[in-house]
């Protein structure tokens, strides 16, 4: 494991104003957020809107212990509210009407427009009389199949604004998009005719129609179907063109936005929601079965969100924010919508997305040339391989906020292309998705921050809301690859197998001992999956099914899933420790590392390597790779398979899937469910090419 003796500072120049701006403060509020939650959300909670107040006695009550009865979670019940009305009319109530709230840039560079607080309430508040003119009420749901486009935020916020309950996903395939619409049983699909990622056509309105007449066929009817015209105003790839017309349009149901919204009234009063009143729903992969509809509520979330915001990334004023992620994945929700809103903020919104796995994108030839066609997308990062840096020169971002797995494959380009754009703007660097191995958390700190800028590892998850473990930007040392301590209000305990808790050092099932007020509620129309999942385990906590590390100092090392644990001989290691040994050799652009069970050591390790662009995959690298684990790790942790692997098998927020990887290291082509996989060819391929033996 990297060395905890390697502790980074915070700039104190850079951070002299930060909201806290040191150990001591930090630890003061946290200790307040502990014993007083009333007064410390009550404080917070001053600076919104509520229709009706808080009432101090139902501030907060939950029941994490399932011998005791049923697992509840509620914040300042009774109170009313409205997130929209406290996002938008608000921040233009408070004189911020004329600031810009996105900035945004589609694929091309040449299409880019921009939306004021007071136009985005314009537009919301049009497309929430659309939706009131198509029946919908407080309490239905609204599936939305969008790419980055700003029309997504319109679509979210008008929902929020009438009570009614959206859920985003992001590019699935048409079952699977199905089985999330007959899950919430949404009457409204908002959707675009379709969208350029870098040179491929994405006809996301055919692949809506497919998944409606799969809906259909299970008795339930999508009654509208808005579609944004957004191929008609953007710049196709050179040399490619798209004939509107050719979207498929059913009189009756589908109804384009352009002939629906600019007509529609810019004023709608606000429905009040009960603080416990649903948000949204948000599908997230479980490791078996459907997939579970994460269900927030209005008015924790909605504190929590704000708040995580300001202090995670030292939000000021002024500031210009930017967070990569997809607005249908989590991230995309609290931190390029809810959070960044709350605060007033002036975000780009970028439809720029990471890709997944092309190699074309670290400028090699492909080996395996036939299922490269297949997989490459064209938008590692298009037009070139420095748009990231581009844009954070061009807007003078102060915060940017992405993934490890962007991190990694931006680094294996020249540092040129980071080192020839002016980045001092820049401020807070997040990471988030997965632990970041210190090589590219190093890359991250000295290349792009210059060593002046904090890295804030931030560790969540689709059910917590916001950020659970992290460091505070101006306040809390770093360590590469730590995601540090919790952030107010959250109270994390390590435990081992059977329940115990490890005080001090130690390394164990990380779960919580109370909730905070971003914490999901439960899984939609399914309460018993929701206390199955995450209280049954170990009663009285919340389960995050990830494990975790407390060093001597206090700081909290997320190792990875609990499935992703290896027992080697006896010798308990985390995937992610492995896996970071390995990215660290020159010639590995990624790593991912699954246990194979093994008749003598109970588990081996399968290691499945990317090389870089310069590297060949051969005997040589293997057994360098080799020698490294076992001097690194010790002689048991020496990996019996290293097979390589030009793309791994990744969600389309960049996750490895390590439960298909466990099926490839043992040769067994059942893999289940592969509809969350950005690239499911990537699968097919990593079969056909085990190594020989394996
Ligand atoms: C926000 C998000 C949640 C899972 C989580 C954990 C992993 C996320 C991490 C991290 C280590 C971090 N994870 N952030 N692991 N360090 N900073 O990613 O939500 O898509 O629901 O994934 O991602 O394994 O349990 P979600």
């Amino acid at each position: 494991m990297p060395s905890e003796k390697s502790v980074f500072q915070p700039d104190g120049a850079l951070f002299r104003q930060a909201h806290v701006s040191s150990v001591e403060q930090y630890k003061e509020m946290y200790e307040k957020s502990i014993d007083r939650p009333e007064e410390f959300w009550g404080e917070i909670a001053k600076e919104f809107y509520w229709e009706t107040p808080i009432s101090r006695d139902k501030f907060f009550r939950y029941n994490f212990d399932i011998t005791k009865g049923p697992i509840f979670t509620k914040w300042m019940d009774g109170a009313t509210t409205n997130v929209c009305y406290n996002l938008l009319d608000r921040n233009v109530r408070n004189g911020n009407g004329e600031k810009i709230a996105f900035y945004w840039e589609g694929s091309h560079p040449d299409d880019y427009s921009r939306l004021t607080y007071k136009k985005l309430l314009e537009e919301v508040c049009k497309f929430a009389n659309v939706l009131k003119s198509k029946g919908i009420r407080k309490g239905d749901r609204v599936a939305v199949y969008m790419p980055m486009i700003l029309e997504a935020v319109v679509t979210m916020l008008a929902c929020t604004r009438i009570g009614a309950v959206h859920s985003l996903v992001v590019r699935f395939s048409a079952d699977s998009f199905a089985e999330r619409i007959l899950d919430c049983e949404a009457r409204v699909l908002v959707t675009v005719d379709g969208t350029w990622r870098g040179e491929k056509l994405l006809q996301l309105k055919a692949i809506c129609d497919q998944s409606m007449i799969k809906c259909a066929q299970k008795g339930h009817n999508v009654e509208t179907c808005v579609v944004v015209s957004h191929l008609d105003r953007v710049t196709p790839p050179q040399g490619m063109q798209y004939n509107s017309n050719k979207t498929p349009m059913t009189p009756g149901r589908d109804v384009y936005w352009h002939d629906a919204v600019p007509q529609a009234s810019a004023s709608c009063y606000p429905e009040w929601m009960e603080a416990e009143d649903p948000l949204f729903v948000l599908y997230t992969s479980g490791s078996t079965g459907k997939p579970k509809g994460v269900l927030h509520t209005t008015a924790g979330y909605m504190l929590y969100a704000a708040t995580t915001f300001k202090y995670v990334f030292d939000y000021k004023p002024n500031d210009v924010y930017w967070c990569t992620a997809d607005v249908g994945w989590i991230t995309g929700h609290t931190y390029a919508v809810y959070g960044p809103l709350a605060n007033g903020a002036t975000s780009v919104l970028v439809s720029v997305k990471f890709a997944t796995g092309g190699r074309k994108s670290f400028g090699c030839v492909p080996k395996l040339s036939e299922w490269f066609r297949t997989v490459y997308e064209g938008t590692p990062f298009y037009p070139d391989n420095d748009r990231f840096w581009v844009v954070v020169d061009k807007y003078k971002v102060n915060q940017f906020y992405t993934a490890p797995t962007a991190i990694r494959s931006l680094m294996k380009f020249d540092d040129n292309l980071v080192t020839k754009h002016d980045l001092s703007s820049l401020r807070v660097l997040g990471s988030v998705g997965e632990p970041i191995n210190p090589e590219a958390w190093h890359w991250y700190y000295k290349l792009v921050g210059k060593e002046r800028c904090s890295i804030v590892d931030t560790f969540w998850q689709t059910e917590t809301g916001g950020h659970v473990l992290t460091t505070l930007p101006g306040a809390v040392p770093m360590k590469p690859g730590a995601a540090g301590f919790p952030f107010f209000g959250v109270l994390p305990v390590l435990l081992d197998e059977s329940g115990k808790e490890i005080k001090g050092e130690g390394e164990g099932y990380l779960v919580f001992s109370r909730p905070w007020p971003g914490l999901m509620r439960t899984l939609f129309n399914n309460h018993d999956r929701y206390e199955t999942t995450y209280f049954t385990k170990f009663p009285g906590y919340y389960c995050t099914g990830d494990g975790a590390r407390r060093d001597a100092d206090g700081y909290l090392w997320v190792t990875g899933r609990v499935d992703d644990m290896l027992n080697v001989s006896g010798h308990l290691m985390s995937t992610a420790e492995v896996e970071s040994i390995l990215a660290e050799h020159p010639g590995v652009a990624e790593a991912a590392v699954v246990a194979k069970p093994h008749p003598v050591k109970g588990e081996c390790l399968y290691c499945f390597v990317t090389t870089t662009a310069s590297a060949s995959f051969d005997g040589r690298l293997v057994a360098a790779l080799k020698q490294t684990v076992r001097e690194r790790i010790g002689p048991f942790a020496q990996p019996d398979v290293v097979q390589e692997a030009p793309a791994l098998p990744k969600t389309r927020s960049g996750k490895i899937m390590r439960r298909i990887l466990r099926k490839i290291a043992v040769n067994d082509r059942d893999v289940g469910d592969v509809s969350t996989l950005a690239d499911s060819s990537v699968v097919e391929m990593l079969f056909a090419t085990r190594p020989q033996g394996a």
